[in-house]
């Protein structure tokens, strides 16, 4: 299980983080696993993929995106299973899936940004939050189409992964201002469109995605600005269908001070949420590789794509 807890802990620790990334990374260590365990039958596989995916599943709760990935590659385990299929094809099934999944996500991200990139106009101004290669994909689609367009990205506090977005923008050509979070309400009568990306959308249409996403929202709404998710369809959470929560992932208190000032000020709570909810009627529209759809109507994708869910719910993937 080596290459499993590894990139448990990469997840977990934040090492390598972003809904889409976290998902291609840990079905690629799914597929990595696959190949190198020894196993005397198919059942024995199967189990192992089975528990392997339940450890990697539990690395961070919020990205949907995780148990989608993974829940793809175990479907196909259990269908070569099914099927009756001997080790040796089930492990190439199992590694094919997972190759499936990394090809679709990367095709998705790029689809993403064409489509996006159409719906920004030469001139504008446009407000980015967090790290989303969703996001960035639109932002440069958009720059390559030849508009010119100014970005503000927030630094998203408390682990600023927003430098990582301004760093990325700048370096693609395009004009980029770095603010602090708390300046976004100062700033928002200059921006014509938000775009964030997201970790979950649940069957209302509301989207979970970084901490902040929310209040980001909540201003564009007060001055009339767009607000656009961009995020491929393995984000969609099927389980909000059966009244399912997102759960929102607390992180350490030691993101946020560090403990020697923990140490000074002991009675003070100091709390960490990484994710917060944007609801539904706060965001335009939600770009997918396939197609735009309005908050509103993504639970008839959702249908479409998750047919099933309640088997997603009695925990047999
Ligand atoms: C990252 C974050 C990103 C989404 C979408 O949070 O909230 O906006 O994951 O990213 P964290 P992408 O840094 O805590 O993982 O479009 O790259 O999937």
């Amino acid at each position: 299980m080596d290459i499993i807890e590894e990139t448990y802990s990469l997840i977990k620790t934040m090492k390598v983080r972003g809904a889409g990334r976290i998902a291609r990374l840990a079905v690629k260590a799914l597929s990595e696993y696959v190949n190198s365990v020894k196993v005397e039958s198919p059942k024995e596989l199967y189990d192992k993929v089975l528990k392997a995916s339940y450890r990697l599943k539990s690395s961070r709760p919020t990205a949907v995106s995780l148990p989608n990935a993974l829940n793809y590659v175990v479907n196909a385990a259990k269908k070569s299973f099914d099927m009756k299929s001997d080790v040796e094809t089930m492990k190439e099934e199992i590694q094919n899936a997972a190759r499936n999944f990394t090809a679709m996500s990367e095709g998705a991200i790029q689809r993403i940004g064409e489509i996006g990139g159409k719906r920004i106009v030469d001139g504008d101004t446009i407000l980015t939050h967090c790290n989303s290669e969703a996001a960035i994909s639109v932002l440069t689609n958009a720059h390559r189409q030849g508009k010119k367009i100014e970005v503000l990205v927030t630094e998203t506090r408390p682990l600023m992964q927003g430098r990582t977005t301004a760093s990325i923008l700048s370096k693609r050509g395009i004009d980029v201002t770095l603010i602090p979070d708390s300046a976004v309400r100062l700033y928002m009568h200059k921006v014509d469109k938000v775009v964030v990306g997201a970790d979950a959308i649940a069957s209302n249409g509301a989207v979970v995605n970084k901490i902040g996403t929310s209040q980001i929202a909540l201003i564009a709404h007060e001055s009339r600005t767009r607000f656009y998710v961009a995020a491929e369809t393995y984000k969609l959470s099927p389980t909000t269908m059966l009244g399912e929560l997102v759960e929102i992932e607390q992180r350490s208190p030691l993101e946020v001070v560090p403990s020697s000032w923990r140490r000074k000020n002991k009675k003070v709570k100091v709390m960490n949420p990484a994710f917060d909810v944007t609801p539904p009627e706060y965001i335009d529209i939600i770009i997918t590789e396939q197609g735009v759809y309005p908050p509103q109507g993504i639970i008839l994708l959702m249908k479409e794509l998750y047919p099933e869910p309640a088997a997603l719910q009695s925990g047999t993937v």
